[in-house]
């Protein structure tokens, strides 16, 4: 039986094109798909070491850097369960990861050391490394003993690739458990459904510690033998220098918003560009008109979630329709329901659900809530509401969910409402998201307290200080009262509507 890691998948590709470069860093540093095979062979090795066995998470809080990447990929080839961490997280947000995910080995940036000790001392958590963007760190000692590369460990493909956390409307954070396979399937729909191939350079901004950049870009890029041009993060001035080395972008709709703001960017930016591709938040109309009209170029927008991966995709090919995600992937059943799973009739709008191998395995260590969100066919309830035209293409018009989209990052309100509810003089709160120019959505917290609780600057740094830095409401405003329905339920979309342009 073929193996079912998907790094057996990605090395038959690396040692098709060896000398070939994989990936080339704004500074000019250049890797080879050999040089990158060697690299992962030797973390796994490393890893294997230090007595990091086949299933054990690897917890991994570091910026973005090739070491960075040989370490997601080494823990593919090892059978290691790779579980990102954003660099923006806290400590409070950090303990929760660490005593739920219970990683046999924790990586880090040196200077996130003295934090993440104690954090480890008490999640049990065996091993603690650093690793640093200039290839420094404890771990990067430990690399330097290795003498042989780990082969790629056979894996059965429904073996858990990764783990990847989401904070819920409960604000309970979920693992969400990936297979190799579901990985794979995915990635190789993706790579035929948007043409990729080895004459590909991808412009590569997006963070490595989410679906989008991890799995999204690296899958396409790494199932056809392309090569990418390999960014720290989005700064403009970077994406318009890099624009011309590369034939294919994906990224947030911030990412497009910015270009657009930018006066310099238009067709002469583009020329080598085959594709744009846009997905994690909604790509607004406006932008989607606005980037055609200033570079000839629809950009393609897709939609999918941690627990899917890639759903639904304009195409290619055929008509790619703003305001829409296109059609579901090969593989993918979509429907829309209502709320006893019932299919509803074409157009209505209703609960959007999906099957396939894309669809995860299921949330760490809660049995019940993974059933909770799975119909008796088999179906994930994305928590998305959405609507299907006679011609196939899905719409994403609501979301049953409390969620905030912020520059492509999720933010759930009661996670945040939690915190600013224990704040001194606050007796109750509502998060909300309102529109802003540059990320789409701003978090606002509307706060009803005591005098003591009416500064808004005091509220900001209070939470500053406890939860990551894009999850802290833009703005903070406060009423006597939170308006209520009969039910007692705070009516949010009142509050959306009342401070509509709180933000912009
Ligand atoms: C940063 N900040 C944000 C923010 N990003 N605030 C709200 N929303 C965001 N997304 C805050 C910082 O905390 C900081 O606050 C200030 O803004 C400036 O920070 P920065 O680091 O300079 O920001 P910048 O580098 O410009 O980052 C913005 C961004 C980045 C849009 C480039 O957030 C980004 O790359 N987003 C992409 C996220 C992503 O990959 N999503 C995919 C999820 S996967 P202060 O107060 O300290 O000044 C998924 C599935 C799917 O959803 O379908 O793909
Ligand atoms: P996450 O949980 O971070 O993976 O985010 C997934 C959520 O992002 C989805 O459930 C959608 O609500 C949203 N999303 C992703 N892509 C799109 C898109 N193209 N349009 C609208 N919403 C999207």
């Amino acid at each position: 039986m073929a193996n079912g890691n998907l790094y057996a998948h990605f090395q038959t590709v690396f040692h098709q094109h060896g000398d070939k470069v994989a990936l080339t860093t704004a500074a000019g540093e250049s890797l080879s798909y050999a040089e990158l095979d060697r690299a992962a062979g030797q973390m796994a090795a490393c890893l294997a070491g230090l007595g990091v066995a086949v299933g054990d998470r690897v917890s991994v809080q570091v910026a973005k850097s090739t070491q960075a990447l040989a370490l997601y990929l080494g823990c593919l080839r090892g059978g290691f369960v790779f579980h990102p961490l954003n660099t923006g997280y806290k400590q409070h947000e950090l303990a929760y990861f660490l005593g739920n995910a219970e990683p046999a080995l924790m990586v880090c940036d040196s200077a996130d050391h003295a934090i993440l000790a104690p954090l480890c001392a008490e999640a049990k958590v065996k091993t603690l490394l650093t690793l640093d963007t200039d290839g420094s760190g404890s771990l990067s000692d430990a690399l330097a003993s290795v003498t042989e590369p780990l082969p790629t460990v056979e894996l059965d493909g429904d073996a858990l690739a990764a783990l990847l956390y989401s904070s819920g409307t409960t604000g309970t954070p979920k693992g969400i458990m990936l297979s190799h396979e579901n990985l794979r399937s995915n990635a190789a729909s993706l790579v035929e459904g948007w043409g990729f191939t080895e004459r590909d350079v991808l412009l590569h901004a997006l963070p490595i510690f989410h679906v989008h950049g991890l799995f999204v870009a690296l899958g396409c890029v790494f199932l056809s033998g392309a090569s990418m041009r390999w960014l720290a993060g989005f700064n403009l001035d970077e994406v318009m220098a890099e624009l011309p080395r590369a034939t294919a972008m994906m990224g947030v709709p911030t990412y497009y918003t910015r270009l657009l703001g930018n006066p310099a960017f238009g067709r002469d930016s583009v020329a080598t560009i085959r594709l744009f591709i846009s997905g994690s938040a909604p790509l607004l109309l406006e932008t989607f008109e606005e980037f055609e009209l200033r570079t000839g170029h629809r950009i393609l927008e897709r939609y999918g979630m941690t627990e899917t991966n890639m759903n639904t995709s304009n195409p290619l090919h055929g008509e790619r329709r703003g305001g829409t995600v296109g059609l579901p992937l090969p593989g993918v059943e979509v429907r829309i329901t209502d709320e006893s799973d019932q299919p509803l009739a074409v157009g209505e709008i209703g609960n959007l659900q999906v099957r396939g191998d894309n669809v995860f395995k299921g949330y760490w260590k809660m049995p019940e809530k993974t059933a909770e969100d799975f119909t008796a066919d088999g179906f994930f309830n994305t928590g998305d509401k959405g609507q299907i035209s006679a011609d196939g293409y899905v719409s994403i018009v609501g979301r049953a969910k409390d969620m905030v989209i912020s520059g492509g990052l999720n933010i759930y309100p009661k996670e945040i409402e939690l915190v600013v509810d224990e704040l001194p003089g606050v007796s109750e709160s509502a998060v909300i998201g309102v529109p802003h120019a540059d990320f789409g959505e701003a978090v606002v917290a509307v706060v009803v307290g005591s005098a003591e609780a009416t500064d808004e600057a005091t509220i900001i740094a209070a939470l500053k200080a406890q939860i990551s830095a894009f999850k802290v409401p833009k703005r903070v405003v406060f009423v006597d009262q939170l308006p209520r329905n009969t039910m007692g339920k705070v009516q949010k979309n009142l509050l959306r509507e009342q401070f509509a342009s709180l933000a912009s």
